[in-house]
């Protein structure tokens, strides 16, 4: 009898010790139980599908640092790493780390899988130059979800997958400027005129060429004749390939237009190799030290440009305003950019919220040589 009772007891006992745990999980979420939200809104990217990044070039950080990624349209493109030499002075003075990491090509799934690779690794700020606007925008727009901020600079990312652009210089004074060149450069006369791209998808360039088109419409230009785009994807060899191809199909072929670096330096090297000095010109954005021969040849007495150094040091200062609150990318919003003084957000009805480093410079014989970059 004893025994049984003290068996129904310690039966009592453990079945409501066993009721009173069962009802006390679900009544106790801890804090603790939530997922980490980021890391599930990412589209995660297995690292090995990251274009290898020049690791080397990057200097240690101090683990503390706030860490930005540069990201350009591609590795290995002067342009890009005068940039990046500018986003590295803005790293130093502002105590932060800038890595530079880029696709091997300038292409857009490349980018985007590199993108996803750093949001996944939560840097703190992306500063990015478009290989394709729309492509860009779910993978911006991911990034800004997960709490990284995400600015364009040189080449935009459509305005929903960023929070700012930071523009080198008004587009319409880009596109006009080219114009105004090939004009200088075949006198009154005029003729015949191609332009020799980047890549089709290009952001930037296309919005040039579109400005071209408009101005050639006017009076002024009425002698200028555009028989043709054609597009070297920023690449050296398919740039030289499509300028020589240019030569040939119009043998009386004026100015060759070239709103990148790499195609323009490769159309100088193009007109210099078959010698036609003073029948073809060159002309576009390029980059003195890139050009300086071919300035100093007449294979391209003129060219414009912005400084991409300034452009990388702006976009850094950019990110920084935005990760400390200084700005939240509204209109109106102002920063102080080291030594290139105040800037103050603004809104563009075509670009969107931006920020705008200045006018283009034109670099000629009389120049070039006040700069080495
Ligand atoms: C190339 C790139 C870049 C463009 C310059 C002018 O380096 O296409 O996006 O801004 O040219």
């Amino acid at each position: 009898m004893k025994t049984r009772l003290s068996f129904a007891l310690v039966a009592f006992v453990l079945v409501v010790s066993m009721l009173l745990s069962a009802c006390g999980t679900p009544a106790t979420p801890a804090p603790t139980a939530v997922p980490p939200a980021p890391a599930t809104a990412v589209p995660a990217a297995p690292a090995t599908a990251v274009p290898a990044a020049p690791a080397t070039a990057v200097p240690a950080a101090p683990a503390a640092a706030k860490v930005f990624v540069l990201v350009p349209k591609n590795l290995g493109n002067p342009y890009f790493d005068t940039a990046n030499a500018g986003a590295q002075e803005a790293a130093k003075e502002l105590g932060v780390t800038v890595l530079y990491q880029g696709p091997a090509a300038a292409d857009a799934t490349q980018q985007i899988q590199l993108l996803n690779s750093l949001i996944a690794q939560k840097v703190a700020g992306l500063a990015v130059s478009a290989d394709d606007s729309d492509a860009l925008v779910p993978t911006g727009k991911a990034a800004i979800a997960a709490g990284i901020p995400v600015v364009s600079f040189d080449s935009a990312i459509g305005k929903d997958g960023r929070v700012l652009h930071i523009n080198q210089a008004v587009l319409h004074d880009i596109g006009a400027i080219e114009i105004k060149m090939a004009l200088d450069l075949t006198g009154a006369a005029g003729g015949k005129i191609a332009i020799l791209s980047a890549t089709s998808t290009a952001p930037n360039q296309n919005a040039w060429i579109e400005v071209m088109k408009e101005e050639l419409k006017k009076p002024e230009y009425a002698k200028l004749q555009l028989v043709g785009v054609v597009y070297g994807d920023d690449d050296d060899t398919k740039s030289y390939n499509e300028a020589l191809g240019l030569i040939t199909k119009y043998p009386d072929l004026k100015v060759i237009i070239a709103p990148t670096t790499v195609g323009i330096a490769a159309s100088g090297r193009a007109v210099t190799d078959k010698n036609l000095m003073g029948k073809v010109f060159v002309t576009g954005l390029g980059t003195p030290n890139q050009m300086r021969a071919y300035v100093k040849n007449g294979a391209s007495p003129e060219f414009a440009l912005w400084n991409p150094a300034d452009l990388g040091y702006l976009s850094v200062y950019a990110l920084n305003a935005l990760t400390t609150g200084k700005i939240t990318g509204k209109a109106g919003d102002k920063f102080t950019a080291g030594r290139l003084g105040d800037y103050t957000v603004q809104d563009d009805p075509d670009l969107g919220l931006n920020v705008l480093l200045g006018l283009p410079f034109i670099y000629n014989k009389d120049n070039i040589d006040k700069f080495n970059w």
